[in-house]
């Protein structure tokens, strides 16, 4: 194949040049730059022929287009990723998001009293049981009398974050019951005044925190509080008389100086985690992001609202399927269905399942905030800290593969994972080959392979066109995640993307700005719609030459707890005919399915959806091992 360079100037963007065999790298870029950037920009492009170029020309033009990319690249996004105060918590990538508070006296139950003597007893609830059962305020404010932790040790919870291999802690401070969870002097609903604890756990956690060289960042619910008047509701006031008032005198009476005190009196805070801007106004939150402004090495999250992104994005219980190319992000989730404490959920994630989901965070370049919820007594339920403990040993032995990596250069393992730093990639398996022979789509030259838990024998590999095949033992050392390195010479070279030119139309579209063309965006916040009133959708992709194919990914813009799904039947053509792939049903978070390798050009999605108009963030077909 010729090799030929291509100088394309975008617009106000710089330059990118780019070769043939790493085409997709730099277009993808380009396409990324294009689809987030929010000024119009033009694309002018030259082609020359560099066969007789020799490989030190090829090299240079090589490293210019990936330098003069990457700094485009990097411009785009308004919180750069290198940002200094970011470099811990890139480094971090693990941490524990405790839900505490008095919501967990009542420890997920509720019981409603119905007339002549008859109750109802509802056990479904966690840190929300006063909304959704729709306490009164002065019945929910007499949990806090009953509330006395005494069994609460914050150095065992530093600890336990420790053993987890778990490098900050974010706690609650207020969520939206309006209860503090420290001694505020702004409000006496707080643990010290108000309970017979007479203790401030945050001020403990703090300390224990700089004992151990555990980072802290406090959740604070900024507009939400079911407790304070003025305070925001969800969607309305069920007990007016204790909550309707002025949000504004809410903000500068209760929010704007706990926020203050928070940051004043518990010595180095490094996070401030924002969360649900309930009618959030600019105003409102400028008055509150004027206050962590004052403290330049906080991190703030994109839940202020107002407008302002802070330093993270924040997908929740899902795992966005290209990450958030260019921003910070942290994914937080539960192990099990609850934030806060309920007793009755025992639908607890096995540590194999959460350890995947930390290595499938980390290969997209995110972090993984993994909440418990303790109880009344001050304890974290033990099926969490054996779950964490777990999870601490694996990363014992191989934590160089997730701490202070960045995202992995291949386009989809079907079989794992993988996370680069430097010259190494580390290649988690999470479905150990059958053969001994582990295949990475991966054309650079290998100067070294071995198990990250045995580094000191060395692996066999075999260099093909596009793939290094791996000898590796005949069992895997360890079932939830076997760690490979691989040590290379010069920058990634990996093949495109299989939707890198790919072009598709649609049968109904809702507007531009959710256009077919969506589907190829790798920003999260994207989403292709059917048009309005539409309830199903076909959409037809030309790859651009026939490519073969295994596999599907539809990123879809719901969550768990919208019970959303859709049906789609997938199918290829062949000649003129269109053969069926696969027919499902997706939850409505995302979708992987993988079938056998077909070879096509075209492939149709016809999809349906009961409740809503058809949508979908991305679709990624993934090539064969
Ligand atoms: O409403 C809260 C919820 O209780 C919990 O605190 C989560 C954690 O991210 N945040 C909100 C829901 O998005």
């Amino acid at each position: 194949m010729q090799n030929w360079f291509s100088l394309t100037l975008l617009q106000n963007k710089g330059l990118a040049i780019f070769m043939t065999n790493h085409k997709s790298y730099i277009t993808n870029k380009l396409f990324s730059i294009a689809m987030y950037s929010n000024k119009p920009f033009k694309v002018y492009s030259i082609t020359y022929t560099i066969a007789n170029m020799n490989i030190k020309l090829r090299s240079f033009f090589w490293l210019l287009a990936f330098a003069i990319s990457s700094a485009t690249y990097s411009q785009e996004f308004p919180s750069n990723p290198a940002d200094a105060k970011m470099g811990w918590w890139r480094e971090a990538k693990f941490g524990l998001f405790i839900h505490w508070g008095i919501y967990a006296v009542p420890a997920g139950k509720y019981v409603y009293n119905l007339p002549d003597g008859k109750y109802k007893e509802d056990i479904t609830q966690g840190e929300w049981i006063m909304n959704r059962c729709k306490i009164p305020v002065a019945e929910y404010r007499k949990y806090a009398e009953h509330f006395n932790p005494t069994k609460f040790n914050a150095e065992e919870w530093v600890l336990t974050a420790k053993a987890a291999g778990q490098k900050y802690i974010v706690i609650t401070t207020k969520h939206h019951d309006g209860f503090a969870m420290y001694k505020s002097e702004t409000s006496n609903y707080n643990i010290y005044d108000a309970t017979p604890f007479k203790r401030d756990p945050l001020k403990e956690l703090a300390e224990a925190c700089r004992k151990y060289g555990m980072k802290l960042g406090f959740y604070y619910s900024q507009a939400q509080d079911w407790g304070h008047k003025g305070g925001a509701p969800n969607k309305w006031h069920w007990d007016k008389a204790a909550q309707d008032g002025s949000m504004d005198a809410y903000i500068d009476s209760i929010a704007a100086p706990q926020v203050k005190e928070l940051l004043t009196n518990y010595g180095d805070v490094a996070v401030l985690w924002w969360d649900t801007p309930k009618d959030m106004t600019p105003e409102l939150a400028q008055k509150l992001d004027d206050i962590t402004r004052q403290h330049p090495n906080l991190i703030t999250n994109n839940r202020l609202g107002g407008g302002i992104r802070g330093d993270l994005e924040t997908p929740e219980q899902y795992i966005p399927a290209s990450g958030y190319p260019g921003r910070n992000w942290e994914v937080c989730m539960t192990v099990n269905d609850h934030w806060g404490y309920n007793a009755y959920d025992d639908n607890w994630k096995s540590t194999k399942e959460l350890l995947r989901k930390l290595i499938d965070i980390t290969s997209k370049g995110g972090n993984f905030l993994l909440n418990v919820g303790p109880t009344a007594e001050g304890i974290i339920p033990p099926v969490c800290v054996n779950t964490l403990k777990e999870m601490g040993d694996w990363l014992k032995i191989n934590g160089e593969a997730i701490y202070g990596t960045t995202a992995n250069p291949f386009d989809y393992l079907s079989w794992g994972r993988a996370t680069r730093k430097g010259q190494k990639v580390y290649i988690h398996v999470f479905d150990w080959p059958k053969n001994g022979q582990l295949n990475v789509p991966f054309a650079n030259i290998i100067t070294k392979a071995y198990l990250l838990e045995d580094t000191t024998t060395l692996l066999r590999t075999k260099q093909m066109a596009n793939k290094v095949l791996v000898s590796v033992p005949n069992i895997a050392p360890d079932k939830m995640a076997t760690v490979v390195v691989l040590e290379f010479k010069g920058e990634p070279i990996v093949l495109p993307k299989l939707t890198e030119n790919a072009t598709a139309i649609a049968t109904s579209e809702l507007d531009t700005a959710h256009g077919i063309n969506k589907i190829f965006s790798t920003n999260p916040k994207d989403f292709y719609s059917a048009g309005k009133d539409q309830k199903e959708t076909t959409i037809e992709l030309d790859l651009g030459k026939p490519q073969a194919v295994a596999g599907i990914m539809l990123a879809e813009p719901w969550r768990a707890w919208e019970k959303k799904e859709q049906q789609y039947l997938l199918s290829y053509k062949v000649g003129n005919d269109w053969k069926i792939l696969a027919e499902e049903t997706t939850n409505g978070t995302g979708h992987t399915k993988l079938f056998g390798t077909v070879t096509t050009q075209f492939i149709r999605l016809q999809l349906n959806n009961k409740t809503d108009a058809p949508r979908l963030n991305q679709l990624l077909l993934y090539r064969p091992d």
